[in-house]
């Protein structure tokens, strides 16, 4: 059966304003799960004007923060609740396997525990206005946050959003990625049950071009934040910049893997095949070139391929299943489109490089993971994100050639280093200009670590202090403390003018 899905407009689920509908379709059989309303401009325009309402009335960011932080709390326990549950939704949607999914959602009530944390303990500051006056300087929410995010990670990415934002005392207008909208709606019921008052969390489905486009331009805004495609993040931002507002975005990447002759193989070989494939190489930190130091080359290379060779593709919902399908058509075409292109240009293809021949695969957009060498610089496939199970490998000879080759990427978001000398790999980490680096491991996350990149990987961050404070502003109160009243036009007396 298929469902039906709502906007979520101040506290109420409601049809689109013109009653247009989409459909969201199983990656992995075809079949159509949900058809969902499609948010017209009228309804961004009714969001933003609810969640404008709920900044202006405070009755959110009015309440003390010890009591923001109890409904966060609240909300968090409901979703560890529920979890299981959700992970089979956003497999079902993403086709991302339910062993990933259940790993990913169990943590994601810590977001919101440590936002609350943030939220009951953040302080402001009193800087030193000299003898005559005291400067107390708040940090106030900035008030409507719009937040577009994507299919991938359909409840992380949203989550560590929101957490952020509500912590903060903001209002919110969501417009989750038309793939994987199912998730985000339920978090927003879940934040209501768990107290958070109507017209704070709204959420308006629909696709990037009409309802993404609508909330970007819209000057209703506050704050903008935006993870997708470095395109996508483009466009965003210009039209938030017209309006003068700030934007966040967490866009493309190409992460380097880089192991270095000291490194046990084994474990660097189960780190790169854990980079490069999970999520099916759909993650925007995914370890998309594996770059080796030249004398373990070939060793480490044949380990990866009878590794990827040896993983299992099929029903994500399967516990057995190791790699699910990409999640879209549109997807597979652009692996398949990048895979050929690379060949003519005179990569060759170690293992994978095509859609699998199993018929029980058929009505999905499986690709079998693929290891890809002969690359150089000068290939497309070094630069381009495919967003797919896509890892070229390529050696390199010392420190300064490692960190050179992974320099070389319009991206800096993230990459990893791998070997026993530490100093070494902290050196090369310190090097590489990315905004995440992991030394001896990949893909590690937590609420309190910044994540966010350089280049095109995008503006500002997610997680973390950071990220808290940049859903703040200050609002700078200065006391006359004088004994002396001050009479600027009473006299030609020399005055202090501060
Ligand atoms: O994402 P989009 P797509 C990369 C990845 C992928 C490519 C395209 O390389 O192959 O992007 O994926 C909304 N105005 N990443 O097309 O389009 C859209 O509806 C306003 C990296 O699926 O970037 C969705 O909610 N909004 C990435 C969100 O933007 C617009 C995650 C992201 O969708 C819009 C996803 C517009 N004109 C894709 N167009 C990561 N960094 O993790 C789209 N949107």
């Amino acid at each position: 059966m298929v469902d039906q899905l709502l906007l979520h407009i101040d506290g109420r689920n409601v049809p689109a304003a013109d009653g247009g509908t989409f459909t969201v379709a199983s990656p992995t059989t075809g079949e159509v799960l949900f058809e969902v309303s499609h948010a017209t401009p009228a309804d961004v325009d009714v969001a933003v004007a609810a969640a404008r309402a709920a900044y202006l009335d405070r009755r959110w960011w009015g309440i003390p923060a010890r009591d923001r932080a109890r409904v966060l709390n609240r909300a968090a326990a409901i979703l560890a609740d529920r979890v299981d549950d959700l992970a089979r939704e956003e497999t079902r949607q993403i086709g991302r396997t339910l062993r990933e999914m259940r790993a990913q959602l169990r943590r994601l009530p810590e977001w919101l525990e440590y936002f609350g944390a943030l939220a009951a303990t953040w302080e402001g500051t009193v800087p030193d206005f000299g003898p005559n006056h005291l400067n107390v300087v708040r940090r106030v929410p900035l008030g409507v946050a719009g937040l577009i995010t994507p299919w991938n990670h359909p409840l992380l990415i949203t989550m560590k959003k929101v957490a952020a934002a509500l912590g903060a005392g903001n209002s919110i207008v969501v417009k989750p990625s038309e793939l994987g909208p199912a998730v985000p709606l339920a978090l927003a019921g879940i934040l209501e049950e768990a107290g958070v008052p109507a017209g704070v969390v709204n959420v308006v489905p629909g696709l990037g071009p009409t309802t993404g486009r609508a909330l970007s331009e819209h000057r209703g805004l506050d704050k903008l934040d935006i993870t997708g495609g470095t395109e996508t993040g483009r466009v965003v931002a210009a039209n938030a910049g017209r309006n003068l507002v700030p934007v966040t975005a967490e866009l493309g990447g190409k992460a380097p893997v880089i192991v270095f002759d000291d490194a046990p193989v084994e474990a660097a070989v189960a780190g790169a095949l854990f980079a490069s494939f999970i999520a099916t190489g759909q993650t925007c930190v995914q370890g998309a070139r594996l770059l080796v130091q030249r004398t373990i080359h070939d060793e480490v290379v044949q380990a990866l391929v009878a590794r990827t060779r040896a993983l299992r593709l099929g029903d994500p919902l399967d516990p057995q299943t190791q790699i699910g399908p990409l999640v879209s058509q549109a997807q597979r075409a652009k692996v398949v489109e990048a895979v050929g292109r690379a060949q003519a240009q005179g990569a060759t293809v170690l293992c994978g490089g095509r859609v699998p021949e199993d018929p029980g695969l058929s009505h999905g957009w499986f690709y079998e993971p693929t290891v890809i060498g002969g690359i150089t610089p000068d290939h497309d496939l070094w630069h381009e994100e495919v967003f797919g199970p896509v890892v070229v490998v390529a050696p390199f000879d010392d420190e300064g050639d490692a960190v050179a080759k992974a320099n070389d990427c319009p991206y800096g978001l993230a990459a990893s280093v791998w070997g026993a000398d530490t100093g070494r790999c902290l050196r090369t980490a310190q090097a590489l200009d990315v905004g995440i680096v992991w030394v001896n491991d990949h893909h590690r996350v937590d609420p309190a670590s910044p994540w966010g990149g350089t280049k095109e990987s995008g503006l500002g961050t997610e997680n973390g202090v950071d990220s808290f404070r940049g859903y703040t502003r200050p609002h700078s109160i200065i006391v006359s403390t004088a004994a002396q009243p001050f009479d600027w036009f009473a006299s030609t007396q020399e005055l202090r003018y501060s």
